[in-house]
């Protein structure tokens, strides 16, 4: 009898359970988020849905007590794998002092946290691609048993940043791994206005090997993104992984996505949503079952609900303490 694609991959039960329950905290954390932001209760939102496979499976493969994450702002499920709760979601999302993040001074969506070995990122696109660079090389030149891991959008592809990260990675064979999350668009410019070429075929130019995956089936972003781990922690250099996915929102609360894509097109990828991709994989090994399922989501909606009640009560920052942490404490005379 041939072996379950899991089990061929190395991932037990509770690993595909565990999965799947961070894709759906992101896609509730989401919900959630929206409905915020419409009740003009939170300012500015950038939505994860559809991401949630390629963030999940990609983020799965390194090991999270010792590598290093980069992630860009779509990154919610990522960073939910990485540990962030429901609360932490929401206590950026509000600009809370316990943001994990920044105590409230950044942007939402612009994760970070020291504990969890996440980098905080800046707004300007593909900078945490350089970053990540620099990360790896002084983990290369400390001989540190560490991955780096960083997250972008196809549109990141086409910052100076990027290329001079890919690079240097190529020269230096650093433990890096490249992740696009190529969702066809950037804001509002379609990928065939953005990309020459193909993302995946650029890592060849850098001496490196570049790989396409199906962004929406969370075990293949794994699967693509482990071998690349492994390769990098036996010393054999960086590799880009292209994840094709789509987001089933507007590039962010700021922006009306009509006036760019039909409702067809939003349609059609919606019948491809990695979590009931993922939830039908599970039913047909005979992992859950409807009430399992039910389960599952209840236990996640709770959290959700609870995350964002106290996320909602928690304090803003002392409005005294607004420079701390932004910058450096100087004698003014
Ligand atoms: C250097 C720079 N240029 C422009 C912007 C404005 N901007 C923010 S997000 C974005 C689109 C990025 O698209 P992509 O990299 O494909 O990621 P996605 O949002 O689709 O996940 C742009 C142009 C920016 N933040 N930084
Ligand atoms: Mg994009």
């Amino acid at each position: 009898m041939s072996k379950d694609k899991h089990t061929e991959l190395g991932l037990k039960e509770e690993d595909l359970v565990e999965m799947y329950r961070c894709m759906v905290l992101a896609r509730l954390c989401d919900e959630r988020q929206w409905a915020f932001n419409r009740q003009g209760k939170a300012p500015f939102v950038i939505p994860v849905s559809g991401h949630e496979g390629a963030q999940v499976g990609s983020a799965w493969a390194f090991e999270r007590s010792k590598d290093i994450f980069l992630p860009y702002y779509r990154d919610m499920a990522l960073v939910l794998v990485c540990g962030f709760t429901p609360k932490d979601i929401f206590l950026g999302l509000f600009g809370k002092a316990d943001d994990p993040s920044s105590g409230g001074r950044q942007m939402p969506a612009h994760w970070g946290s020291k504990a969890r070995n996440i980098i905080t990122g800046s707004s300007p696109i593909a900078t945490q691609v350089l970053h990540a660079a620099g990360i790896a090389y002084a983990k290369k030149i400390k001989r540190e048993d560490a991955v780096v891991g960083t997250w972008f959008g196809e549109g990141g592809t086409s910052e100076g940043d990027w290329h001079g990260a890919m690079n240097f990675a190529g020269i230096h064979k650093l433990p890096l791994i490249f992740v696009c999350e190529n969702n066809q668009y950037a804001i509002s410019v379609h990928e065939s206005m953005q990309v020459a070429g193909h993302v995946h075929k650029r890592a060849k130019g850098y001496g490196f090997p570049g790989f396409v995956g199906d962004g929406n089936d969370v075990l293949q972003s794994y699967k693509l993104t482990k071998e690349a781990v492994d390769r990098a922690r036996a010393g054999e250099g960086p590799s880009l992984i292209e994840l094709r996915t789509y987001r089933f929102y507007a590039h962010t609360s700021d922006d009306d996505d009509r006036t760019y894509r039909s409702k067809e097109e939003v349609e059609q990828w919606r019948r491809k949503d990695p979590i009931g991709r993922f939830e039908r994989y599970l039913r047909s090994v005979g992992i859950v079952d409807d009430a399992h399922i039910e389960e599952l989501r209840a236990v996640a909606r709770e959290a959700v609900v609870q995350g964002a009640k106290e996320a909602q009560a928690a304090e803003f920052p002392d409005p005294a303490s607004a420079l701390e942490n932004v910058y450096a404490d100087t004698e003014l005379s």
